[in-house]
């Protein structure tokens, strides 16, 4: 790699690591909240709010969006032997730099206490919007650089079949590229001019709808660097190959058809949407989920492939033979825990997407349980296994402490499952998800005690503990590695899984065209009733809020 590049993919990976550390503190104090350590509503002059948003946009908005497109630019000039253009991707880290810091100014100054879903009516200062939209497009120009060098490569390489993580990378940038168009609608056509003070207020229940348009495609757009990862690296780090390279392109492709008619499955519970969008949109996300079978089925093939190479024999004992602990192969303890946590994440991802099961779940603390499984479990584990991965090979430095380096992902996976476990146990009892329990359910000052919730929380806060422990220990070999003086050449060489069976070019799977068409018309079918009742049936005004408490404040003085 050029110079040039490789200062880019440092500083994408550089700034949005820096911020994860405020992102990861404010984990651990969301726990300590929750499990009624303290009593207070805020802690070294942060508020509870304003820690669950800098906690939720960091970790989930700005390190995703960040790392997508460090490893896309990674991706498309391994894959694609072509340099990203040195203009787009200069102007592309810029945007999503400047958009980053005035978005964290807003938020640290306490005025976007929004959370990471900023739903109106809750206000943010303009410079938060601001912000998350020139991070947004930031993404869409090297997004934009990538389509051009592909259709180039394209044209020199007709009877080619284009390399899986380039396929990946490039439905996962399209599904963001559509999503984000809602989004971006959202912010600057009702909220920035809302927040401006240039209107009275906003249609809540459009914002809501537009919002998830893009918000649950959007957790796919997490997921699928992961994925790229899964099918083009793993077999090989585990010493063998990929069952299929078809599976994965007919997987991309449907999460292309998928990822977005589906973010009604967030709004079961709202009285503006009709139970026919809502029962359509249920559907179609079980549909999201075949890809993920597929995924779960191929890629336990070929693990198993491997393990046979390596000797190993029988129903499950297989298992043994992959290179859990081996230190040059890290990557795979990153993956496969990854994958562990992705079995209970999909899982409990089907249970609230059945229409009459969700509502048990839905705003309980089931859900974060769910989504830890999920962004905390095959997408944070890729971001952090990958992030080391290129700023060893990149800087040319070896790896600091290896063996530490070895075990974060089993530490992480060890906290998840118990910190998950706790809040789903929670919140099949009831207990809600962002609520400060600390302040109420779980002060025993407060008439608003709860015993019940008190073990499950325990639980939260032990997993959560754990799990603070991996992230400050990836910090150190992070940091370690990227300030240790150079021994090598700067490089990028992925480990590359070759198919098993030798595959012929299938043209409908390495053509966009029939499913870019396919996708508008799905999404359409299932947002235009959406939309169409979002804008009439706008409810009344619901009752109001304090801060500190989760009850209305109107059935407090009845
Ligand atoms: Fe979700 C809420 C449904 C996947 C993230 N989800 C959320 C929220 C987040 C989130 C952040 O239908 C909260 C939003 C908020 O703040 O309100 N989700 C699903 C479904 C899936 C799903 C059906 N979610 C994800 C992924 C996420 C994510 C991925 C992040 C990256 N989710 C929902 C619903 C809600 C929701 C409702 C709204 C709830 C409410 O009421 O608010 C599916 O895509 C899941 C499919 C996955 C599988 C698993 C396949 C398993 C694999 C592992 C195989 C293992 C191997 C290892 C091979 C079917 C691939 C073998 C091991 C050896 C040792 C050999
Ligand atoms: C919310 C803990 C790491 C994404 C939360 C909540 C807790 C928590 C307790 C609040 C649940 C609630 O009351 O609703 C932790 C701990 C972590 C950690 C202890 C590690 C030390 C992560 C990571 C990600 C993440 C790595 C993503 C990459 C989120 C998101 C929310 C959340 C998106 C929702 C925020 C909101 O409701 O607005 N986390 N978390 N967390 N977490 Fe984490």
């Amino acid at each position: 790699v050029s110079r040039y590049l490789k200062n880019i993919i440092l500083a994408e990976l550089f700034v949005p690591v820096l911020l994860l550390t405020i992102g990861i503190y404010h984990g651990l104090m969301q726990v300590i909240y929750r499990a009624g350590v303290i009593h207070q509503a805020s802690v070294a002059k942060l508020d509870y709010y304003q820690g669950l948003t800098l906690h939720g946009v960091i970790n989930a908005i700005v390190l995703t969006t960040f790392f997508a497109v460090a490893f896309g630019h990674a991706t498309i000039a391994f894959f694609l032997k072509q340099e990203p253009g040195r203009k787009a991707s200069l102007l592309s880290l810029l945007l999503m730099v400047i958009g980053t810091l005035m978005a964290a100014a807003a938020m640290l100054s306490g005025k976007a206490s929004v959370l990471y879903t900023f739903y109106p009516p809750l206000k943010a200062h303009p410079a938060f919007y601001i912000g998350t939209a020139m991070l947004i497009v930031g993404s869409w120009v090297a997004y934009w650089d990538w389509a051009v060098i592909y259709v180039r490569w394209k044209r020199g390489h007709r009877e080619e079949n284009t390399p899986l993580a380039v396929i990946g990378t490039l439905v996962n940038f399209t599904i963001w590229f559509v999503c984000t168009l809602a989004v971006a609608y959202e912010v600057l056509v009702l909220l920035v001019p809302w927040s401006l003070g240039w209107t009275a207020g906003v249609n809540v229940m459009l914002a809501r709808t537009l919002f998830w348009f893009f918000g649950h495609a959007l957790v796919y757009f997490w997921l699928l660097p992961a994925y790229i990862m899964f099918y083009t690296m793993l077999p090989k780090l585990a010493g063998g190959k990929l069952y299929s390279g078809t599976a994965g392109r007919i997987a991309f492709f449907l999460f292309l058809l998928f990822s977005i008619p589906i973010g009604v499955h967030h709004q079961f519970g709202e009285p503006s949407i009709g139970r026919g969008v809502k029962l359509t949109q249920s559907l179609l996300t079980f549909a999201v989920a075949i890809p993920s079978f597929i995924t779960a089925f191929t890629i336990a093939a070929s693990l198993e492939h491997a393990a046979w190479l390596r000797g190993g024999r029988g129903l499950y004992s297989w298992i043994w033979k992959l290179p859990f602990f081996r230190k040059d192969v890290f990557l795979f303890g990153y993956l496969i825990n990854g994958l562990i946590l992705f079995i209970f994440g999909g899982l409990t991802g089907l249970v609230n997407a059945s229409y009459s099961l969700n509502n048990t779940v839905h705003n309980t603390s089931f859900i974060p349980g769910h989504f830890h499984l999920t962004v905390a479990g095959p997408v944070f584990l890729a971001i952090l296994g990958m992030s080391i991965f290129l700023v060893s090979q990149l800087t040319g430095k070896k790896i600091y402490l290896p063996a530490i380096n070895t075990i974060i992902p089993y530490l992480w996976t060890v906290g998840v499952l118990i910190f998950s476990a706790g809040l789903m146990w929670g919140g099949l009892m009831g207990e809600p998800r962002r609520t400060n329990m600390g302040l109420t359910y779980l002060n025993p000052a407060s008439e608003q005690y709860h015993p019940y919730w008190v073990i499950s929380s325990m639980l939260g806060l032990a997993g959560g503990g754990i799990m603070f422990a991996a992230g400050f220990l990836y910090f150190i070999v992070f940091f370690g590695t990227f300030f240790r003086k150079r021994s090598a050449a700067s490089m990028i060489d992925f480990p590359v899984s070759e198919s098993l069976h030798e595959e012929k070019r299938i043209p409908l799977f390495d053509t966009f065209r029939p499913w870019l068409v396919v996708m508008g018309f799905i999404i359409f079918m299932a947002y235009l009733p959406a939309i169409s009742d979002a804008l009439n049936n706008t409810g009344k005004k619901a009752p109001p809020y304090l801060p500190t408490d989760p009850t209305p404040i109107v059935t407090k003085k009845p």
